[in-house]
């Protein structure tokens, strides 16, 4: 039943997944760290030569989303089509490359889980019962029996905090109790099961607990698969959920795929990590399947030293730093700074440090004056190659010797090592150029070999580091491929054939383009404080009528205006709204001066959650339109008082 080595071997194929995400609400930094750390590993695996197949997709039932969609005043299928927009657009500007994005709520997917639903009915793994426990609404789960009470006899969830409710209902159970004996035995057969190692532990001495059966229907839920041939009850989200594993890859509609993938390495945040490590390879065991071949419980982004998370409100919104400086700087900042496993804190400033040192000075500068100078000396195109000497040479088996560390370590999932190892040597090919001097070489035309054989081996060593960080920056790997003169898509490349010594021969450099700006620290902190306009690009989020009239829209007079110290593009407004007068601060200040605006009419949301912004209060906000970045306002003409409505 467990894979062996030698199978694993000889699957020349790699299956990965992400959790499905809930559409209560959009994607934030800790869902892109998942989706991103799969699409490394994706891209990684293919370079490495293996079949690879990345399923990810959004969790779209159960009674989270049909309260969720209540509060919103919309449908759970509104709701979900229009989160399913955002997360699309998102993955899409981050480079996500899937295979295939599964939502819950397709079809071949209901099938397919009420298939298995059937399958182990009739097998006896489930059966029909009764059940009565406390249950966590916010988490979908059931609260373990020892959780105590508090003095009112409340049950709150030991996960989020959050009152549970007491559910008694007729349900079908799934018989977990049976396969205690074989998960046991599972993990001892594969200790990297579950990993990191720490994990195991966890999750081993969980079930040596004991287990006990689970409740997978409901009658209280409405969204949701019904059961077949019983449809009073709806299949409870978690077993929907996990079924996606199998049905986004073939189950019921494409066996061959599924039979040539399977088993997936999931990736998961540690919340769920049970969840994925004892009910799924039970439910798998049960349905005939073979166990994944691993879950891995990765560590939580905080913010704040909490965790990141939509109920909590604390969630960084990944749009802000995709519009100040692109995805692989985000993409390279959560791969290098935690191992996957370990939290990490995410704090701005950090984020710009990452970004302006690693980024900007070292690899941007190292490619920045390679290129410069093979274009200013050999206009583009190295004509002359002296011998090579042995600090040439070093560069070459340096290389050579990093490549091995690196996709060991890329091998093991440690991808801030694999990074650690490139930037080590991006250093050691930065210390190379001080130390050879090509600038010095230039000035004596004896010297013109040897000046071509440091700067080729230079860019040698940059074409090296661009294949290795692949996985991690696709896009700027190959925007250094192209300026280094190669054609084709460098993910094309496989490590096993790389030769560090076949740059493109005689191929024309390109002139240097800015490939990771440096961010000014002060200005992007007040803007990343200001409010932000939501990127829907791609996406179809449509409003209802409702949803659109719940925003108040008023004229108001401009009273005042004065700059907001040590913001740049902040100002802050006193304005009449007609039933009052307040303050807001507006992102407007590079395209206006205070004087210009008082006096002038503007319009302005007035019903907006109030904010403080750069320490400053903000009690609505005026609309703009943004153009290069600098806001442009819709000046109210004529004699139109302030309060009167905008629809
Ligand atoms: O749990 N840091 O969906 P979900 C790191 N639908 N990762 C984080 C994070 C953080 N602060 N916050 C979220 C569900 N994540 C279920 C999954 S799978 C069959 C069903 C990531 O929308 C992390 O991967 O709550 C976590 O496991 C996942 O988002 C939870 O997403």
């Amino acid at each position: 039943m467990p894979e062996t080595p030698a199978a694993r071997a000889a699957k020349p194929t790699f299956y990965v997944t992400t959790p499905i995400y809930y559409v209560n609400d959009v994607p934030h930094i800790g869902h892109a760290y998942t989706t991103i750390i799969a699409d490394t590993l994706a891209r990684y695996k293919k370079m490495a030569g293996a079949e690879v197949f990345f399923l990810t997709g959004t969790d779209e039932h159960g009674q989270k989303i049909e309260k969720a969609a209540a509060e919103k005043g919309t449908t759970p299928k509104a709701l979900a089509d229009a989160v399913v927009g955002r997360a699309q657009g998102l993955w899409k500007a981050l480079e996500i490359d899937y295979n295939f994005f599964i939502r819950t709520t397709m079809d071949f997917h209901e099938k397919g889980v009420q298939k298995l639903f059937a399958r182990l009915l009739e097998k006896g793994d489930i059966y029909k019962g009764e059940y009565k426990g406390w249950y966590c609404v916010s988490d979908e789960n059931f609260l373990a029996e020892d959780v105590s009470a508090d003095a009112h006899g409340h049950k709150c969830c030991p996960d989020c905090g959050k009152k549970s409710v007491v559910v008694s209902e007729e349900t079908y159970f799934f018989r977990l109790s049976a396969y205690q004996e074989k998960l046991l035995d599972l993990y001892a057969a594969r200790p990297d099961f579950v990993r990191p190692a720490s994990r195991m532990n966890e999750v081993e001495s969980f079930v040596r607990g004991g287990l006990k059966d689970l409740s997978i229907t409901r009658t209280t839920v409405k969204w949701g698969v019904p059961v077949p041939g019983d449809p009073a009850h709806t299949i409870y989200v978690w077993f929907d959920a996990l079924h996606n594993y199998v049905t986004g890859i073939g189950y019921d509609w494409n066996m061959g795929q599924l039979e040539k993938f399977w088993p997936a390495v999931h990736l998961v945040g540690k919340d769920i990590l049970r969840f994925h490590a004892i009910f799924w390879p039970a439910f798998l065991m049960a349905g005939g399947f073979e166990p994944p071949r691993c879950v891995f419980g990765h560590g939580w982004w905080l913010k704040d030293e909490a965790k990141m998370s939509k109920s909590k409100g604390n969630v960084l919104d990944p749009y802000v730093i995709l519009d100040a400086v692109g995805p692989d700087p985000l993409r390279y900042f959560l791969m290098r700074e935690i191992p996957i496993g370990l939290d990490g804190n995410f704090s701005h400033e950090g984020f710009l440090h990452r970004v302006n040192s690693d980024l900007a000075n070292d690899l941007g500068n190292l490619v920045h004056r390679t290129l410069t100078m093979v274009r200013s000396y050999f206009g583009g195109k190295i004509d002359e190659l002296g011998e090579v000497s042995e600090a040439d040479d070093r560069i070459r088996t340096a290389f050579e010797e990093m490549k091995e560390r690196a996709l060991a370590h890329y091998e093991e999932f440690a991808i801030n090592r694999a990074l650690e190892e490139i930037w080590a040597y991006v250093s050691l090919v930065n210390k190379y150029l001080a130390d050879n001097e090509p600038w010095k070489l230039a000035k004596d035309p004896a010297r013109r070999g040897r000046l071509g054989r440091v700067l080729r081996q230079a860019a040698a060593a940059i074409r090296g580091v661009a294949v290795l960080v692949a996985p991690v920056m696709p896009g700027s790997a190959q925007k250094i491929w192209e300026l280094l003169g190669e054609e084709g898509s460098i993910h094309k490349t496989r490590f096993a054939g790389f030769d560090f010594e076949a740059l493109a021969p005689g191929a024309t450099m390109k002139a240097p383009q800015p490939l990771f700006p440096r961010v000014d620290v002060k200005e992007f902190l007040a803007e990343e404080a200001a409010p932000q306009p939501k990127t829907t690009e791609g996406t179809m989020d449509y409003l209802s009528y409702e949803e659109f009239a719940k925003m108040d829209l008023r004229v108001a007079h401009v009273l005042k205006a004065e700059r907001v110290e040590g913001a740049k593009k902040l100002l802050k407004l006193q304005i009449d709204v007609g039933t009052d007068k307040r303050q807001i601060v507006a992102g407007v200040a590079e395209t206006y001066t205070p004087e210009s605006l008082e006096g002038k009419k503007i319009i302005v949301i007035v019903n907006l959650k109030p904010a403080v912004i750069r320490g400053v209060e903000s009690n609505g906000m005026l609309l703009a339109a943004v153009v290069a970045d600098k806001a442009v306002i819709p000046f109210i003409e004529g004699d139109v008082p302030a309060g009167t409505k905008v629809k």
